[in-house]
């Protein structure tokens, strides 16, 4: 038996134990285990039943994900759930923490499920760009129904030991204590009464054909919305049809097709980079040396928009938090935007009077900066003005505790000033809440020069504790994100005066597989917003810089997009998608008339070239200026900050996949066309002339 394998005969009962940290993921060395234990347990007279369980934090996470485009090796983990379903003596899968995956595919394949309550049940391939390939796709309609089974495949969702039970998933649930007891002592009891192996692939929940491909239609009508340009859903819906329509091993044999198809597509690598990416990002220099400060208590400055919307991701992380505004008026006006998103959850039955009155009482409200005094952490979300923040900071100095956090949720002001200006920089840090902010997963945790190691790691615990995704970012004017997001931006205007229209360059992107393309999205949170910061760049920016003044003119005219009913797109009475606008159309042309400018068609690939280049030119530069550790850093920033298709891994991934001399051969060619906007970054040339790709200095840099 191989080390990841434990094999023991108790009591008449031959007990599989998976033991391979940190989540007994489903390598070769636990496949070929397992197949060993198997024949070994049907090759013993003595055994009268079998219970296959896992050590550690799990059952098993399903299949080594590190093994992912590597050559494949056998066992396929298909055929050890072949072997587990047709042992001839009843065999028990006992599960706890999570069956995911490969995982949940293995105890699908046991004949009977016990879990411990609070076990997380679901196959998540879809979320890596991969169907359920172990015969998942074929038992779970078979044991749940197809409506069930398509919900849990496409979504990927984890199901707790409750629905587990109630969808026919698991048999029962085991009472608190020594689960293998309890499956043992089951095994026994089912062996005595002379239980026969109960097979997922002999089970009815399909028998209603018409109903389950009723099913299946209504499923399959909404993926081409949800999953747009994805590849995995639709072998999903697939699979589902041939459980329907074929005999079980027909239908393993289109999985099967259906699973090569996928492992093997750059998606399936785009999203597996992303997975990693994720966990990567919090492995950070300051995580060796900074215990993070304890964090219950927070104070959070600003009711608007912003500081609302921060106070709700606190509070539905179970924090208490105390919201400091000027006067009592703007006080109440914050306390109403909070409690709005509450009476909305409520009014959609997603949570009772009783958890929101229970949510609430953590939270108060005051207008004096003294109710911050015992507050373990501020975030600060008042008016984007230097002397404004630094008097806010003035007052926390004075007044918060000596071991206070103080942060601020700027998005482009120096924080190294703001930090500087009080007794104690380095406590100071920078937390960039994104948009609304109790929705929106990213978090950058901006690092001033001076700020002290555990207020980093504080931080990094804090993104934790509102499950966010956090990333590390220097400081500079617009950080990671918004200074790349104002580059292609840039890009994207430049082809809207040589002769794109707007509603092109979003369909393009759209069709890449972005949610929204830059005008649509401009028009979202309001061109007025962006207007703003154009100005304030106005003074400092380079005089032979070409600047296209096609966004100012609609903003001139009022229109800042949908809040004001139009903007590049029409909104008439209130509504969500625009219209296309044809004096959107005219005022561009006369403005490139103006200029002189004929205007030039641009082709969907063209406009994503371009797009891309500047997105991943100005990457390469925050890289080599240090504000981003690591390319991964910022792939997590684009995805999940700016939409960015996390099934293409994230921008550098993307470039890396394109080819990074391809990538610069288009920078070089537009060059020529406009010398300053497109200088190539020196990082990018470097990489270029060695030729490696971004993922090598992902692979470089450890920070664990
Ligand atoms: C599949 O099963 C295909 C089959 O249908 C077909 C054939 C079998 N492999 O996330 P954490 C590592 S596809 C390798 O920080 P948490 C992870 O990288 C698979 N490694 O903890 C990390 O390593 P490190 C379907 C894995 O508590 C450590 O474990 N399954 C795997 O926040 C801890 O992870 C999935 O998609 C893996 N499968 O969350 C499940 N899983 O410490 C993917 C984890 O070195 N996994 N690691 O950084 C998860 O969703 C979460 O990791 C889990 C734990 C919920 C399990």
């Amino acid at each position: 038996m191989t080390a990841v394998v434990q094999q023991a005969l108790r009591d008449g009962v031959s007990v599989i134990t998976l033991e391979d940290p940190p989540v007994n993921a489903l390598g070769i060395a636990v496949r070929r285990g397992l197949a060993q234990a198997i024949a070994a347990a049907q090759a013993d007279d003595r055994v009268r039943a079998v219970v296959i369980h896992g050590t550690g934090r799990g059952f098993s996470a399903g299949a080594d994900i590190r093994e992912f485009g590597r050559a494949r090796e056998q066992p396929w983990m298909g055929e050890v759930c072949q072997a587990v379903e047709a042992c001839t003596r009843p065999v028990i899968a006992a599960l706890h923490g999570m069956a995911l995956g490969g995982g949940l595919e293995l105890a699908l394949a046991a004949h009977y499920r016990i879990a411990a309550p609070g076990t997380r049940l679901g196959l998540p391939e879809v979320q890596l760009g991969l169907l359920p390939g172990a015969g998942g796709t074929q038992r779970l309609p078979r044991l749940i129904g197809a409506s069930a089974a398509l919900d849990l495949m496409l979504s990927g969702r984890h199901a707790g030991a409750g629905e587990a039970l109630a969808l026919g998933l698991i048999d029962r649930i085991a009472v608190e204590g020594d689960l293998l007891e309890q499956a043992v002592a089951w095994a026994n009891a089912l062996s005595a009464s002379g239980a026969p192996p109960r097979r997922s692939c002999e089970a009815q929940g399909l028998a209603d054909r018409a109903a389950s491909l009723a099913a299946l239609e209504t499923a399959r009508a909404g993926l081409a919305r949800k999953f747009r340009g994805q590849v995995a859903p639709f072998r999903i819906a697939d699979a589902v049809q041939a459980a329907i329509e074929q005999p079980f091993e027909e239908g393993l044999r289109a999985e099967r097709a259906g699973f090569l198809q996928c492992i093997d597509s750059p998606q399936r690598e785009g999203l597996v980079h992303a997975f990693f990416a994720e966990r990567r990002v919090r492995q950070i220099p300051e995580a060796r040396s900074g215990t993070p400060r304890p964090v219950r208590t927070v104070g959070v400055i600003g009711g608007g928009t912003m500081g609302s919307g921060i106070a709700v991701a606190l509070l539905d992380a179970g924090l208490h938090v105390t919201m400091v505004e000027r006067d009592a008026d703007s006080l109440a006006r914050g306390q109403r935007n909070v409690g709005k998103v509450y009476d909305r959850l409520v009014a959609s039955r997603r949570l009772t009077e009783g958890d929101k009155a229970a949510t609430l009482a953590r939270f108060t409200g005051a207008t004096a900066y003294e109710a911050l005094a015992q507050a373990d952490l501020v975030v600060e979300a008042v008016f984007e003005d230097m002397a404004v923040k630094k008097g806010v900071f003035a007052e926390l100095d004075r007044l918060c505790r000596r071991d206070a956090v103080l942060a601020t949720n700027t998005s482009f002001l120096d924080i190294d000033e703001i930090a500087a200006s009080i007794s104690r920089p380095q406590d100071v840090i920078g937390l960039h809440f994104f948009s609304p902010a109790n929705i929106m997963k990213l978090l950058e945790i901006v690092v001033p020069r001076q700020v002290a190691p555990d207020v980093v790691a504080t931080g990094f615990a804090l993104a934790d504790t509102l499950r966010k995704v956090p990333v590390r970012a220097g400081v500079c004017d617009g950080f990671i994100g918004n200074r790349i997001l104002y580059v292609y931006r840039e890009a994207a205007s430049h082809m809207l005066e040589d002769g794109a229209s707007p509603y092109q360059i979003d369909q393009a992107l759209e069709d890449f597989g972005y949610a929204m393309g830059p005008y649509r999205t401009a028009d979202l949170t309001g061109g007025d917003i962006s207007w703003a910061a154009r100005k304030r760049k106005a003074a400092t920016r380079d005089p032979r810089a070409r600047y296209v003044r096609i966004a100012d003119l609609l903003c001139e005219r009022g229109w800042f997009g949908q809040k004001t009913g139009r903007g590049f797109y029409q909104y008439p009475d209130g509504a969500r998608t625009g219209r296309h606008d044809p004096e959107v159309l005219a005022l561009i042309d006369a403005e490139r008339a103006e200029r002189g400018i004929r205007p030039r068609a641009f082709t969907d690939e063209q406009v994503v070239r371009r797009y891309m280049a500047a997105l991943v030119n100005e990457a390469a530069k925050v890289l080599q200026d240090g504000i981003a550790l690591r390319p991964l850093d910022i792939d997590v920033t684009m995805v999940h900050g700016y939409g960015f298709p996390r099934w293409r891994g994230g921008p550098m991934k993307y470039a890396d996949t394109v080819g990074l001399a391809a990538l610069l051969a288009d920078i070089r060619e537009y060059e020529k066309e406009d010398p300053l906007f497109w200088q190539p970054a020196p990082l990018l040339v470097g990489l270029v002339q060695r030729g490696q790709d971004f993922d090598t200095l992902n692979q470089g840099s450890s920070h664990a």
